[in-house]
């Protein structure tokens, strides 16, 4: 088989660029480790900046999101028990979208599949050949016989532990990094959400945050120990852990049930540089990783992609390669400051083992300075919205 972009992984990243190429008429194919089912599966992220929620559109596909993502003006901090609005509108005039990232991800799997492109689902030992040089290859194993893909460029879109940055030379490589000593226990039940919009608390048992999925299903997280294990927390314990660590109203508000998800999800920061390697890109997860406080995820994903597509379509449009030579630089330059707010969000917001009464002190602080300056409520509704792309 030959293509001209082989993109590794069915992500949010792989089949946003998928689609970004398929619009300018380039030639893709898919390679994903899971099956669909799987893939859809997964509960992850919840909240879309503006800007991805625009180039969902200039794709085409933002019809459902439109009809059934929330849009959110504001967010809402709370810190042991005193709670603050910042009003995105009235600070910046601008928005997120509430829309989950399954849902996402199964609009452009189905564009995908509507445009009759290929996808190879349940590929296994997927490898990466040649990328150095101007004919690279990708290889996979497919109900036990081996392939070969021929492409002109491998976009390696297959998160963290995936196979495409463990390919590159690591003497090419640096990574930098910052693992958290805890993590974040998430359930997801299917009650109507707490508040109308999101609400980030910190306490000194620990973070918490009230989120949603849509009016009738909703999203909550605190923080734990990174050595607990998820068959240690019933839901029940799940519950009286979370009004804890809430306001009063919002304790006395929470309409509780069953949880139908429920999962422990550890917290890291990552960076590798750079993220170009001859004809291999990385983009999204296997690029980078943020702590989920800051909502970043998939959002840096799409604005990785949103680049990677415009520097291929620069190369096949008009036989330059200048777009592609600074993909790397490009790209690590917004995904640094996505970092920096992700890391700073975290650490105002969790109790940390080695935070003495100083550290709190300056976490209290940060807030009343939030709740206090405009400049300082912008700066954050700027980040939370989401740098220009
Ligand atoms: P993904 O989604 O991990 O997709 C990578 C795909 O590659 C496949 N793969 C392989 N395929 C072939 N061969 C191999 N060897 C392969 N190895 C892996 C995988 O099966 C998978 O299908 O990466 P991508 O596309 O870069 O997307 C990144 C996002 O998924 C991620 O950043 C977000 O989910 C992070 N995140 C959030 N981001 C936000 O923007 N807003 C949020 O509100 C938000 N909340 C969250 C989050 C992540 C969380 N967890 C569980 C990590 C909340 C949580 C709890
Ligand atoms: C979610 O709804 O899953 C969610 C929302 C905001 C975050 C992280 C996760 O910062």
């Amino acid at each position: 088989m030959r293509t001209k972009v082989a993109i590794i992984g069915s992500g949010p990243a792989g089949l946003l660029l998928g689609r970004l190429l398929e619009i300018a008429g380039i030639e893709t194919v898919i390679l994903e480790r899971r099956s669909q089912d799987y893939v859809l599966g997964r509960i992850r992220a919840g909240v879309l900046e503006q800007g991805t929620v625009e180039l969902l559109d200039r794709t085409g596909v933002g019809e459902k999101l439109h009809a059934e993502g929330l849009v959110h003006e504001g967010v809402e901090f709370c810190f042991d028990g005193d709670r603050h609005r910042f009003n995105f509108r009235d600070l910046i005039d601008r928005t997120v979208t509430v829309y989950g990232q399954t849902e996402v991800t199964r609009d452009l799997m189905q564009a995908r599949d509507g445009s009759g492109l290929t996808t190879i689902y349940e590929a296994e030992d997927v490898s990466l050949h040649d990328f150095a040089e101007e004919a690279p290859k990708v290889r996979y194993v497919k109900d036990g016989v081996e392939h070969q893909i021929a492409c002109d460029f491998i976009a390696g879109c297959d998160g963290y532990h995936g196979v495409s940055r463990a390919s590159v030379p690591q003497d090419a490589l640096r990574t930098f990094e910052r693992v958290y000593p805890f993590g974040w226990l998430g359930i997801l039940v299917d009650k109507p959400p707490v508040a109308d919009e999101l609400i980030y608390a910190h306490h000194e048992r620990g973070f918490a945050l009230c989120s949603m999925r849509s009016p009738t299903r909703s999203r909550y997280y605190v923080q734990v120990p990174s050595s607990d294990r998820v068959e240690e927390w019933s839901d029940q314990r799940f519950w009286d852990e979370l009004r804890r660590r809430v306001d009063g109203e919002t304790a006395d508000n929470l309409v509780t049930g069953p949880s139908i998800e429920k999962s422990i999800a550890p917290l890291r920061s990552f960076v590798a540089e750079p993220l170009r390697f001859g004809r291999l890109f990385l983009a999204g997860d296997a690029a980078h990783i943020v702590p989920p406080t800051g909502a970043k995820g998939l959002n840096l994903a799409a604005s990785d992609v949103a680049a990677l597509a415009e520097a291929l379509i620069e190369f096949y449009g008009e036989r330059s390669s200048a777009g592609i030579d600074g993909y790397s630089a490009r790209v690590l330059s917004r995904i640094w400051k996505a970092e920096r707010f992700s890391w700073w969000m975290t650490s105002i917001l969790h109790t940390f083992p080695d935070t003495d009464p100083f550290g709190r002190r300056i976490q209290r602080a940060e807030f009343d300075y939030l709740r206090s300056s405009t400049a300082a409520a912008r700066s954050l509704s700027e980040n939370y919205t989401g740098l220009p792309f």
